[in-house]
């Protein structure tokens, strides 16, 4: 049966924006959260975060009634689960689920035979199988694959593009049996533009997690290039640049860590499914958690040492052109240089942006620059210098015109390049074409 009315659980970054996008394809949606304040502002027709074009959407199908909103799952054709499955603990690296199986017991109790639930939390492999069919078929008193239907489909939007790739970004379902498949990949294909490809339910958990773990594993080694270029005496920036031009070469960028609830976070639930197989994850893992501190090191030798230092960090965000701190690699860096005794200020251009720039480094020793917001490659360093105690930069992100930098009377040195930070050069110039590296 078509499914008509819909429950999305979890009204957060995955599931208001899935709740738009349903509503728009015009399914009779109900949103619920356990937040009683994200109940309140989304019903008044509000988001509760920023993402580009969510707000007037929110506020047009609120409007327009065809979003409600409640405290708790209620009767609809097919449940759509999209609640946080952050690890449990930094020590344990596992994943906490208890709210994918809160959700669960309390779909449980609005389900009726017949029904859909879709699982979109990134979650461990075997969950949806597993912890969640057991949750659901206990509170509802019904066997799932005979009563209900039941599938993981995984979210696998990026964040500040959300509402474009929630529609155009190819899917992939998995079920609990064929049955289950095929509803979930119905439900996708009426509102997605991309393809939905079908499949079992755990083998579309492991799906989702490869993807984010390819992403942590490659800057990983963008990472360990850095410090590779760093003691040669060559620029990793430039190095990765000529690499990628190899036709089957594509190295992300180094950068001061990993940050954001899913790359940071997705490869450990991998970890944790087979420990003895997966060295290779849990080192790229390692590596990426190291550089806030060898971000802070390079700060220290900077300086000379922290203590009585007075130090402009920009950019507080997990990256680029969000408002998102969670898991944010710069709040590390930070706390490392404030543990070793610096005065660190924070200026961020998306939720911190006065004061400016200039006003916050008076009288400052440094300034790193650990996000790559747009807006600070078009910072003036003629209108910052003057007013530091001393004029230095470290950017950590390959952002800032090192020559109009260094013209404007700074010292900059950037992570990963070893030409800046005061190491003698080890290699011969290398001739690539036109251009020597
Ligand atoms: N980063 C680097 N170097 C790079 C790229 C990123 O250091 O070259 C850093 C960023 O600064 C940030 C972190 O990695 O701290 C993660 O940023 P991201 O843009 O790679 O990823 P997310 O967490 O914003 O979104 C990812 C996306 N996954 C993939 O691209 C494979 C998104 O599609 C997923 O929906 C999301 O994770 C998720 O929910 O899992």
């Amino acid at each position: 049966m078509k499914p008509r009315s819909i429950c999305v659980v979890g009204l957060g970054y995955i599931g208001l924006p899935t709740a738009v996008v349903l509503a728009q394809a015009g399914y009779s949606v109900t949103g619920c959260d356990i937040d009683a304040d994200v109940c309140a502002r989304v019903a008044a027709g509000a988001a509760h975060f920023s993402e580009p074009g969510l707000s007037a959407l929110v506020a047009d199908i609120v409007g327009n009634g065809s979003l409600r909103i409640s405290d708790h799952p209620v009767e609809a054709d097919a449940f759509v689960i999209c609640v946080p499955t952050p690890l449990a603990g930094i020590a344990t690296k596992r994943a906490d689920i208890s709210a994918v199986l809160a959700a669960g017991r309390a779909i449980g109790a609005a389900i009726r035979p017949g029904n859909l639930v879709i699982l979109e939390s990134t979650s461990p492999p075997g969950t949806t199988i597993g912890p969640l069919r057991v949750e659901l078929e206990s509170a509802a008193g019904l066997v799932a694959g005979r009563d209900f239907l039941l599938a993981h489909c995984p979210e696998r939007v990026l964040p500040g593009r959300m509402m474009t790739e929630l529609v155009a970004n190819d899917r992939v379902v998995g079920g609990l049996d064929s049955a289950s498949t095929a509803a979930a990949a119905a439900l996708y294909r009426s509102f997605a533009s991309g393809t939905v490809s079908e499949t079992d339910a755990t083998t579309a958990e492991l799906v989702k997690l490869m993807e984010n773990t390819y992403r942590d594993v490659n800057i990983a080694l963008a990472n360990e290039f850095a410090l590779v270029s760093e003691s040669l005496g060559i620029d990793v920036w430039r190095a990765i640049d000529l690499a990628n031009r190899h036709p089957r070469v594509n190295i992300l960028r180094p950068g001061p860590g990993v940050g954001g609830h899913c790359i940071a976070v997705d490869p450990w639930f991998v970890v944790g499914s087979a420990p003895r197989a997966t060295s290779l994850i849990a080192t790229g893992r390692a590596v990426n958690d190291a550089m806030p501190g060898h971000v802070a090191d390079r700060v220290t030798s900077m300086l000379g040492g922290l203590r009585g230092r007075v130090i402009l960090a920009l950019g507080s965000t997990y990256k680029a052109n969000v408002d998102d701190e969670r898991e944010s690699a710069s709040l590390h860096v930070i706390e490392h240089l404030r543990d070793g005794g610096a005065d660190v200020r924070v200026h961020d251009a998306v939720t911190r942006p006065s004061p400016g720039v200039s006003a916050l480094a008076d009288g400052a020793d440094c300034l790193v620059l650990l996000v790559d917001h747009d807006a600070y490659a078009r910072l003036d360093p003629s209108r910052i210098g003057h007013a530091m105690r001393r004029a230095l930069v470290l950017d950590c992100r390959d952002v800032l015109d090192r020559t109009a930098w260094t013209n404007a009377g700074f010292t900059v040195e950037r992570l990963g390049d070893g030409r800046s930070n005061g190491r003698p050069t080890t290699l011969a110039p290398v001739a690539v074409g036109r251009e020597t590296l």
